[in-house]
């Protein structure tokens, strides 16, 4: 079967990272070569963006065009020189946030137009798109809590309440919309229970 690119969505401390691995495992268990990657970040030079975009500068406001045109060169880098390449060589990848990240926080949280986003997005990726996208819906509380748990917020993380709102109601949104591609997980229930709903749509998927 041909090469799947798989993609993690969802709010903060959703349970993104967590899956990643689980979803390697399972994926290996079948005989397929999997790499995993994040974004932003995923590359050398990729790491050196997402520091730009998830560290905190007291001196200097990102500006939300900036913060736009940063995460699509991380993406065009990373789809360009790995992403691509490595579908070809039979790999299957799993991205830890992908393309949906920026229509839900730059689009949803920020306010960016979608006409403004899609002029980037063509020029950065083209029409290029994951296989599969799995959301992880989650209560913001839940979410923040986690993440909190975890030690010093990052830039977005400091971000209020009603701004992770919007990205929640952006990425259900999307969701409703292209139900052929995204898949909704209930992403507040136990670990195990996740496991269980996340293999389902993957063996689905197989
Ligand atoms: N961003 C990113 C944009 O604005 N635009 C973009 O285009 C892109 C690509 C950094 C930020 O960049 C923004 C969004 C982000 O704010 P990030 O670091 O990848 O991106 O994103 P975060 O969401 O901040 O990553 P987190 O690590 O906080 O969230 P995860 O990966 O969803 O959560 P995870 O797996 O680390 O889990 C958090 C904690 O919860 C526990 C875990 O053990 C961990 O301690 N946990 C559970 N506990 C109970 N039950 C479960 N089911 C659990 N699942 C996990």
């Amino acid at each position: 079967m041909a090469s799947l690119f798989i993609t993690l969505e969802g709010t903060e401390g959703a349970g993104k990272s967590t899956l990643v691995p689980i979803i390697k495992e399972y994926l290996e268990s079948k005989g397929r070569k999997v790499l995993t990657l994040r974004e932003p970040g995923g590359s050398e030079i990729c790491e050196q963006i997402r520091e730009i975009l998830v560290s905190v500068n007291d001196n200097e406001k990102l500006c939300d065009t900036a913060e736009l045109l940063l995460m699509y060169a991380s993406r065009a880098q990373l789809v360009e020189n790995f992403i691509k390449p490595k579908l070809k060589e039979g790999f299957d990848i799993i991205c830890d946030r992908h393309d949906l990240s920026s229509i839900a926080y730059q689009g949803g949280g920020r306010g960016i137009s979608m006409d403004k986003i899609n002029k980037v997005r063509e020029v950065s990726i083209g029409d290029f798109r994951p296989d599969l996208t799995l959301l992880l819906d989650i209560d913001l509380d839940i979410g923040i809590e986690r993440a909190k748990a975890r030690g010093k917020l990052d830039r977005f993380e400091r971000e209020a309440q009603d701004f992770f709102l919007r990205v929640k109601n952006a990425y259900l949104d999307y969701a409703k919309k292209h139900t052929d591609l995204v898949h909704i997980i209930d992403a507040k229930q136990d670990l195990e229970t996740v496991k269980a709903n996340v293999l389902k749509v993957l063996e689905e998927k197989l």
